[in-house]
């Protein structure tokens, strides 16, 4: 199996710990190190117009990490919104699970504790969402024009 990770270069530090947990994740699970590419792009916003060539070059999923914190303006609210918003329509569009990892926090403490600490990785639970999608399409597809 091929994977993608897209990861959003804004809040690195943050996003840095999102990507080891995805590909910690999928190495777990058995997946191979070079099956792996990682795919940065400046931002949240980007990362739906990158996932969807990623997608497009045969992996069999896309995980896409990112980190959108809250601040004193609205921009928040555009950018997470764009993100989640893109990447859904991939998912829903594409014919390739795309896997949502983008943390959008009200603090930077809230972003720590879902980037490995206490409230786990949710780049290693968006690689995780990914496998379970890979095997759920393989066996839908299974079925597909089968007598039971
Ligand atoms: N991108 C993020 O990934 N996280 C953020 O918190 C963020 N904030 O706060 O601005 C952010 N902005 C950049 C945006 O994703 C685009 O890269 C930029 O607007 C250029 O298109």
């Amino acid at each position: 199996m091929k994977f993608g990770i897209v990861a959003g270069r804004f809040n690195a530090f943050i996003v840095d710990h999102l990507v080891t947990g995805a590909v910690d994740a999928l190495t777990r699970a058995g997946a191979q190190a070079a099956d792996i590419t990682v795919y940065r792009c400046p931002g949240a916003f980007e990362i739906p117009q990158v996932a969807r060539r990623v997608a497009a070059t045969g992996v069999d999923a896309v995980v896409c990490v990112g980190c959108v914190i809250r601040g004193a303006t609205p921009h928040f609210d555009y950018v997470a919104g764009e993100a989640a918003r893109g990447i859904g329509e991939l998912a829903r569009t594409l014919d390739v699970p795309i896997t949502f990892g983008v943390l959008t926090t009200l603090s930077i403490e809230q972003a720590i504790e879902r980037a490995g600490t206490k409230a786990g990785n949710k780049g290693a639970d968006a690689a995780l969402a990914a496998l379970e999608m890979v095997a759920l399409f393989r066996a839908i597809g299974r079925r597909k024009g089968s007598q039971g």
